[in-house]
């Protein structure tokens, strides 16, 4: 299979953890985002979205949207398991997964920030006050539920990974790319880090992908 990726693209992130996680082999072919290559015709015709990621299976059938990408991975490989057997427990780990991936992230991809930019006339520090308050409140319902939950564990929900945790790490990485305080969010940001002290989390790091800034 082959992952369309890039090092700054948080939804890629996610992907790219289950594919660690999973110890999935596959290709990877960069789309310069930053430079708005995704939006060429030759990325377009992977993904009409024009969006990161794709993930372009052995029989050129393209998958896209991360989160239908990592539900992809955790049936192809079950182990580790990435949502917990149990109803309940599936749609915990979902909603928490779904505050980041449903509704902060959407808020901050480069188009979102582009439009508010340039047809809205939104300056420099309406835009940090537009990307704080879509982090802030979103970690702010994670942190409640995570610190009030029994089900929380080591991790967002008991001691093994779930998809909650690829979207809580994606989530406090864009915190670091935004510069946004997390400290008000100490359930979070601990267990942030002790995801980021798993192998699959530290290689799949942004700042260590091809292209990234050094
Ligand atoms: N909900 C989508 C989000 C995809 C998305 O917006 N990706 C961003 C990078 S994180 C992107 O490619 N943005 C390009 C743009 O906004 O122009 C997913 O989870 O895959």
């Amino acid at each position: 299979m082959n992952f369309y990726s890039n090092w700054r693209s948080l939804a890629a992130y996610r992907a790219r953890v289950a594919l660690a996680l999973k110890g999935i082999s596959h290709d990877v072919t960069e789309v310069d985002m930053l430079g708005g290559a995704h939006l060429l015709p030759e990325f377009r015709a992977v993904n009409p979205q024009a969006v990161l990621p794709a993930l372009v299976l052995d029989d050129g059938r393209v998958l896209f949207q991360s989160m239908a990408i990592v539900e992809y991975l955790d049936e192809i490989v079950p182990a580790p398991p990435l949502l917990p057997a149990d109803p309940a427990g599936r749609a915990r780990v979902r909603g928490l997964a779904l505050i980041h991936a449903a509704d902060s992230h959407p808020l901050l991809v480069p188009r979102v920030r582009q439009y508010l930019q340039k047809d809205a006339a939104f300056d420099d520090s309406a835009i940090q006050r537009w990307v704080t308050r879509a982090l802030t409140t979103g970690l702010q319902a994670i942190e409640v539920n995570l610190a009030s939950s029994p089900d929380t564990g080591l991790y967002c929900h008991g001691d093994q990974v779930t998809l909650a945790d690829l979207c809580l790490s994606s989530h406090l990485l864009a915190m670091m790319f935004f510069k946004v305080d997390a400290s008000a969010y100490p359930v979070a940001v601990t267990i942030h880090e002790r995801l980021q002290a798993l192998p699959a989390f530290a290689v799949s790091h942004p700042l260590k992908q091809p292209g990234a800034p050094g």
